[in-house]
Formats: C-alpha cells, structure tokens, sequence
C-alpha cells in the first residue's frame, strides 16, 4: 500500500486545530493530529515544507520505519514542533493500517485491557462556592474523577477558570494576554478549596488539580503535604519538570501523587523521574510524544516502575488524538486515567467520532482505526485565527510560568 498523497488542514471552530491526512493507493486514508497550541502553523510548515514530501511513495504499512526515518533522518532530534508532526504521520498511518486490517487500533496494539477508559473532567469556578457547584455537575453527569480549578481572591486570571460553560479555552487572543500570579496567595487559598469540596462531595469522588508548573520545589512540597487530607487522585505540574531533581525533594516530604509530563516530547524526558519513581503518573500525549509508537515505549518503561499512564486531553488536543489516546488506554496495562476536557458542539461537528463517553468512561468505539474523521468542508468554514497562550507576571513585573 503506497502513499499518494498528504494534506495539512488547518481549521478554528473556536480554537486552532491541525490535521494531516495522509492518502494511499488504495484509497484507504488516515488522519492525525498536528496541533501545537499557540505555534500551529510552526508544525504546517514543517510538516508541509519537510515531511510530505518524503512521504510520498513510501510503503504506508512500515509505521516504524517512517517513525525512525523521520526522527533519526531529521538529524535535529525531539522538540514539540518535530514530535508533534511525526506523532501526525504515526497517527495516520496506524489509523490505515486499522482501515486495512477491518480493526479499531486498540486490537492491534493488543486488545482491550479493561471495560471502558476512565476519565476525568475539569471543574473551576471563580470563587471556592462555584467551584464546588461545578464538582456537583460533573457528579451529575456520571464522572468519577473531576480535577478542580478556582479563582483565587487577588489573583486575576489565575489559572483553569472556564468561563461559564464545559471547555476552557485558555489562547485567547492574537497576541498574549497577561494574567497575574501569586504564589503565596494560592499556597494558603487551596487547601480551603479541596476542604470545602470534600465536605460537600465526599470521598467517593476522585480530585485532581493541577499547578501547571507555578511552585518552587519547596513550595509544591509544602502544598503536597497541605493537600493530604484530602486524598488527591494527582497532584499535576507542581513544579517546572526540566529540573527533575527537584522532585526528590518534593517526595521526600509528602504522599500526594505527583503527575507530570504534558510538555514533555521524547521518552529521555521521562526517564529520569519514572526510573527514580519520583512520579506517580506521566501524563504525555499521544500528539506531543512522538504518536502511538513512541507512547508505547513511554508506557512500557513506566510499567517497570508502577508508574501509571494519564494522558493529556486538554481542549487543544483534536478529537483525533482523543481518539487514538482511547484505543491506547483501552490496551496500555498500566493505565491510570485519561484527561477529558469535553470539546465544543463545534469541534465534534468538525471531527466525527466514534468515542462516547458513558458513566464517567470513555469508550473508544470498534470502528477500523482510530475512530475519528474529518469534515474537510466543514474545515474550509473555520479558517485559522492567531491565538496564543497567555503569560503570567508576579505583582511586581516579574515574568512566571503561566
Ligand atoms: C492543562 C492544559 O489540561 C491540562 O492539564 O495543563 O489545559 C494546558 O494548559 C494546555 O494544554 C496548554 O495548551
Ligand atoms: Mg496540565
């Protein structure tokens, strides 16, 4: 089976997203997600200018050969931009090889490890009340685990604050907008927060939160140890991760589960804090990491060291990666829980899908491959707009990690 042809389509129902679909001879097609959150088009012209071009003629079942000939014949290795466009061909070509085979890719990869793919939502609100209200939402819809978010009083814009409905859609403007951050704010503001949702939710629900990557080492200590007696299912990005080191420290002084990995791109990042069991649960992405072929790797040396798999599913992330992460959390034996901040009606639209969420699980569905199309004149509707991430400054100026 050859590949004929590969095409970048970039569409913004609402937020950027990137697709390659790549087409062969025998008129079997596959599509995977490009998508790199505030640097989309960075990923179309390397994909369109370096990729497509050696993909054309090439044999579309020999997956790890396109992988290794992308990634070793770059020379330039790693990085967001060249992981996210392999993980785009990786995605797309196990997505026809599944189409040739008549099978959904969790049986190619090995079946189904478990009955469904536990997910878990995200809850915020801009006072601790509406945030509690949120978590009640969730319940109601049947999720299990919800990762909580809420304003902080004298923090503008902190981090995670939906803004009325399901999604989050943090990259807002052509240019970045500027949010404030005050660690010592947050440090005393969260534990009020998590006490108060499990007074009103109780234990039977999992929690989560996320610090995305604001705390000194000691501080994401101190707010792991402030944070156990309300049982965390994670605790998310406590600090920066190009230190691991650092998460030594912060294991030494507290039992909450740390999670880490959603900027990672390459297995070497993990490897440091899985082999020194310095996280509980990494977090990388299917389009981030190198594609099925390179987050099953990630999986298995993280399965020697009972760490747990909990994939990215941020809004940024298409249906296609959602897509292709469920067919992986159905089979990857050491799974944990999946990210599932729901896309807009807009999104689904543009990316019909297999996948279908039922009592706080998603399930990928047994369509061939991935499960998950592309509306090409839907697409053609939604141009790109320039959005980027916002930044963070402390009070004083002092540029921080948004
Ligand atoms: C977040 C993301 O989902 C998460 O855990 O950290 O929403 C992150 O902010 C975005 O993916 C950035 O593009
Ligand atoms: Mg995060």
């Amino acid at each position: 089976m050859t590949i004929t042809g590969a095409r970048v389509i970039v569409a913004c129902p609402g937020r950027n997203f990137v697709t390659l679909k790549i087409e062969t001879d025998q008129g079997i097609y596959g599509i995977g997600d490009a998508t790199l959150n505030g640097r989309e088009k960075a990923v179309v012209a390397y994909l369109e200018e370096h990729v497509i071009p050696c993909l054309l003629g090439r044999d579309a079942t020999r997956i790890e050969d396109a992988w290794q000939f992308l990634y070793r014949g770059a020379y330039w290795r790693r990085g967001p931009v060249t992981m996210a466009a392999i993980s785009a061909v990786d995605v797309a070509l196990w997505d026809i090889k599944g189409k040739a085979a008549g099978l959904p890719l969790y049986q190619l990869l090995g079946g189904a490890s478990r009955s469904g793919v536990l997910v878990y939502g995200h809850a915020s609100g801009a006072s601790i009340e509406q945030a509690v209200d949120a978590v009640g939402r969730y319940v109601a819809m049947g999720y299990k685990a919800v990762r909580v978010q809420s304003g902080i009083p004298g923090v503008r814009g902190a981090y995670g604050i939906d803004r009325g409905d399901l999604s989050y859609e943090p990259a807002d403007a052509a240019l970045p907008s500027e949010t404030l951050w005050s660690t010592p704010a947050y440090l005393d503001f969260a534990p009020k927060l998590f006490q108060r949702v499990r007074e009103v939710h109780g234990f039977d629900i999992e929690l989560l939160h996320d610090a995305h990557h604001r705390l000194t080492p000691i501080e994401a200590a101190r707010l792991g140890k402030s944070l156990e007696p309300f049982r965390l299912f994670w605790l998310e990005d406590p600090t920066p991760a190009e230190n691991q080191e650092a998460f030594r420290l912060i294991r030494q002084h507290t039992v909450t589960p740390l999670a880490v990995g959603e900027v990672f791109n390459s297995i070497h990042d993990c490897r440091e804090l899985i082999q020194n069991q310095l996280i509980d649960y990494i977090r990388c992405s299917v389009v981030h990491a190198g594609g099925i072929t390179q987050l099953r790797q990630i999986a298995g040396l993280a399965a020697l060291f009972q760490v747990r798999m909990g994939c990215h599913g941020a809004t940024d992330l298409s249906p296609a990666c959602m897509g292709a992460a469920l067919h992986f959390d159905l089979w990857a034996p050491n799974f944990g829980i999946q990210e599932y901040m729901r896309h807009t009606q807009a999104t689904d639209e543009l990316f019909p899908h297999a996948y279908v969420f039922k009592d706080g699980c998603l399930h990928p569905g047994d369509a061939p491959g991935i499960g998950v199309d592309i509306d090409e004149k839907l697409a053609a509707k939604h141009p790109y707009q320039a959005k980027q991430l916002p930044i963070a400054r402390l009070a004083d100026g002092t540029m921080w990690n948004w």
